[in-house]
């Protein structure tokens, strides 16, 4: 009756005043309780890190407040819940990823909460996050990132949450009711322990949940190692046990066949998918409502484990009919993929994977023969297309195919942007796009402005809410749109260009403590920030950069003064084992010592290299950006994020039409960005070529100038020069040459007029809407998760 929920509403009213209040006394109080009782220091001697410590737990306490309250209400709402499994997250402090896949991973989780999607995060708390990028001598040194160091007051250690994971063993024979059946008996166990990481939405109280998983030994290690007596050789082996999360892998493929990358993966998988069984068996007494309770999603193939395992346990362990368990498996997994090329499609040899998972192995190869057999009614005895799509490759090492895995398996194959979905269904996933067209779809990429813009960039942020009269775009960033109404104002365009000003000087300052070297606010500021790989095509970058000096050098002095100044700066990490990469970075520190010390050259031209381009580096630099390069050979980008950072910031951009810049394009304009270089479909053609391309007498020289020395290191540069010389220039920087310089002269011709510049600028960040993860997130949560939000009400 009324006056029992009226008692009920006062006594959650009266549980509620005990609630952590967020005026700053109730704040300031906790920090000095804070410092005194979980740093324990005196309130009246404490340093910088300690009060930085305090004060995360002050606001930690507040977000777990939030957070039980969240899950509570799932709990008993019980909505359709999507689990987000990523071997890598890169949050900022935390560098738990390389690059765009593991920094779009975290924009996502951003936006899951802000849109009060009832949505987990699930990855590996690794102690070793991405190395620390030093430079000696102009050469990349990698550093161990040892980010747990001083403690993580942003986690909260679930002593109590965790799983036994399996590995190694045999495959054995058991009767159950008279019926054979192959059950797994491993032979090393693992202790995976939760970490928690709370992730607050905006504007909402909602606030959600990434869990880590920490590899511990487990006791069972003890008692067999007791039992033989070796107790010493136990210890240590112990301590292997815990090696499984301790380091981030670096992306450069060489780690495809390694061992301890696929036990990472494994631990990755069967930890998540226990704790994901177990809350559906909390509410559930079978498993016919899977499907529609739970949507797991693959970010890309490195969780694809997760297939075999959720079979064997549905069949193994749950003892469901394997056709049954295969109906329900189909409708719940979706597989976002973020590569074009098939070579960088993920592998596992069959002879490690069945040591390592025997009974998995067994699994794959069932689900892989009933494929074939599937597939040969469909398609008949084409044994080229069979092998083709087979799960299984045949090859000098016979492998499992992690993608043909994914796509059989998900009931949605996403690409990244418009571009790549088309690159997929015509050639990288052609046979699989023509046997099942209704599973491939697009959900471009997105990121989010409440980091890109409200943390990074609060200057900006004042001046968007003022424009737009609204706090709203920060929920809602097609309100960006709005800016276009004021364009033609000149005040506005006057404060815009302030803001620009503050970011710039922000970064000269930034620039000169790490580099030494003095830059005028005057110049250009030119960005190209990304991780280092060919295809990106940093080395097209540097050598419009020794054209642009050599241009200065043989000009006389009146022209001089008509000359655009420019600050290139060039930011980026290159892996480990990948030279050509290193090379790339060596030349920069070549050129830019070449080029900075040359008094003659000035303000004109100054390169700078910025050293461990990360997240925190990348809030300073994008909002200090007047231009930004985004110069991949067409077809080779997914989607790239960068641009989209940029876009926001009110940077323009100077891009091949490649990824996600071809959708840029339609929302801002071809006449607001400077567009260079072949399009996808002449790539093919272009390397047909080969040796009779045309490449402009301008690259020879630059390549002749590196070749002969100009900047040192001769034989150093050699075979990097050889990577673009003729008949062998697969990303084409020879033959894109040409047009790239047209589009920098565009850039000039554009920035001496300041007002045209502005305008751009202004024009670009109104069509950044469309490339917030909140778009992204709201087109995945309906048309392939099927999920609905879910906003708790207190
Ligand atoms: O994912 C990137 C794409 O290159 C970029 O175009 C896209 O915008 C972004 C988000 O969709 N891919 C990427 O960052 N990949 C990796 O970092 C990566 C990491 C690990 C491995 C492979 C690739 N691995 O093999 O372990």
């Amino acid at each position: 009756g009324f006056g029992e929920r009226k008692a009920k509403a006062e006594r959650m009213f009266s549980l509620m005043d005990g609630f952590l209040k967020n005026d700053p006394f109730s704040l300031q109080k906790d920090i000095l309780h804070h410092v005194e009782y979980t740093v324990a220091r005196s309130r009246f001697n404490f340093d910088d890190y300690e009060a930085y410590q305090a004060l995360s737990h002050s606001v930690r306490d507040r977000l777990i407040e939030r957070w039980h309250d969240t899950h509570t209400y799932f709990k008993r709402t019980k909505p359709k819940r999507l689990y987000f499994l990523s071997l890598e997250f890169l949050m900022g402090d935390a560098a738990l990823g390389n690059g765009g896949l593991a920094r779009f991973s975290a924009c996502q989780m951003d936006s899951l909460a802000t849109l009060d999607y009832p949505a987990w995060g699930y990855g590996l708390r690794y102690e070793y996050g991405l190395f620390r990028q030093i430079i000696v001598d102009g050469f990349q040194h990698e550093q161990p990132d040892y980010w747990l160091n001083f403690g993580n007051p942003w986690e909260i250690e679930r002593i109590h949450v965790t799983y036994e994971v399996k590995f190694y063993g045999t495959v054995e024979d058991v009767d159950r009711n008279g019926e054979k059946h192959e059950v797994w008996i491993p032979g090393e166990t693992v202790e995976a322990v939760a970490y928690d990481n709370p992730i607050p939405g905006y504007g909402t109280r909602n606030t959600i949940n990434l869990r880590l998983w920490a590899a511990k030994p487990s006791n069972h290690f003890d008692l067999e190692a007791y039992n033989t007596g070796d107790y010493i050789n136990s210890i240590v082996n112990r301590q292997r046990t815990e090696s499984i999360s301790n380091v981030l892998y670096p992306d450069d493929r060489s780690h495809q066949g390694k061992e301890m990358r696929l036990k990472q993966q494994y631990f990755f998988v069967s930890a998540s998918l226990q704790d994901i069984i177990r809350r559906f068996k909390e509410a559930h007494n079978n498993f016919d409502e899977l499907p529609e309770k739970v949507a797991l999603h693959l970010n890309d193939t490195h969780p694809s484990l997760s297939i075999a395992e959720i079979m064997r346990i549905l069949v193994d362990e749950e003892q469901l009919d394997w056709n049954k368990a295969w109906n329900i498996v189909c409708k719940i997994f979706s597989f976002t993929t973020h590569t074009v090329v098939a070579e960088g499609l993920e592998k596992i040899p069959t002879d490690l994977l069945g040591s390592l998972l025997p009974r998995h192995l067994q699994i794959l190869y069932k689900i892989n023969s009933n494929f074939m057999e599937e597939l040969k009614k469909r398609i008949g005895l084409d044994y080229n297309r069979l092998s083709r799509m087979s799960i299984v490759e045949e090859g000098a090492v016979k492998s499992i195919r992690m993608a043909n895995l994914s796509i059989i398996c998900s009931h949605t194959v996403n690409g990244v942007s418009k571009l790549h979905s088309d690159t997929l269904k015509m050639r990288t996933f052609k046979d699989f796009y023509e046997l099942w067209p209704e599973k491939f779809q697009y959900t471009t990429n997105g990121v989010t402005q409440r980091r890109w813009i409200v943390v990074s960039n609060p200057s900006l942020c004042a001046l968007l809410s003022k424009w737009l009269g609204t706090e709203a775009w920060i929920r809602n960033a097609d309100l960006l749109t709005g800016l276009r109404d004021h364009v033609d104002n000149t005040g506005f365009r006057h404060e815009w260009k302030m803001v620009k000003r503050l970011n710039k000087m922000r970064l000269a300052e930034y620039i000169e403590t790490m580099s030494g070297v003095k830059v005028s606010l005057d110049a250009m500021f030119d960005v190209q920030v990304k991780r280092i790989h060919e295809y990106k095509r940093q080395l097209l970058n540097i050598f419009g950069i020794i054209h642009r000096y050599d241009c200065l050098k043989n000009m006389d002095k009146n022209d001089r003064t008509k000359v655009v100044p420019r600050v290139c700066i060039i930011g980026g990490k290159a892996a480990p084992g990948y030279e050509i990469a290193k090379k790339i970075i060596k030349l920069c520190h070549a050129v830019a010592e070449k080029i900075n010390n040359d008094a003659d050259i000035g303000d004109l031209l100054k390169l700078v290299f910025i050293p461990d381009y990360n997240v925190s580096v990348a809030e300073m630099v994008i909002p200090g950006a007047d231009l930004s390069q985004h110069l991949s050979t067409a077809g080779h980008e997914a989607s790239g994020t960068g641009s989209m950072k940029f876009l926001m910031n009110g940077c323009l951009l100077l891009a091949t039409a490649d990824g996600s810049t071809v959708e840029i394009i339609e929302e801002i304009g071809s006449d607001n960005l400077f567009l260079f270089g072949a399009k996808v479909q002449e790539v093919a053609e272009l390397r047909e070529k080969g040796g009779a391309l045309k490449v402009p007498l301008q690259f020879a020289r630059v390549l002749r100038m590196v070749r002969d020395g100009y900047f040192g290191d001769k034989d150093y540069f050699k075979s990097l020069c050889d990577t673009v010389e003729v008949g062998n220039d697969f990303y084409l920087l020879g033959s894109d040459f040409g047009s790239y310089l047209e589009a920098q002269a565009a850039a000039d011709k554009a920035f001496v007029e300041p007002e045209k510049w502005t305008k751009m600028s202004i024009l670009s960040a109104a069509g950044s809407g469309r490339f917030s993860s909140d778009r992204t997130i709201r087109e995945y949560a309906e048309r392939t998760w099927k999920i609905d939000p879910c906003q708790c009400p207190f």
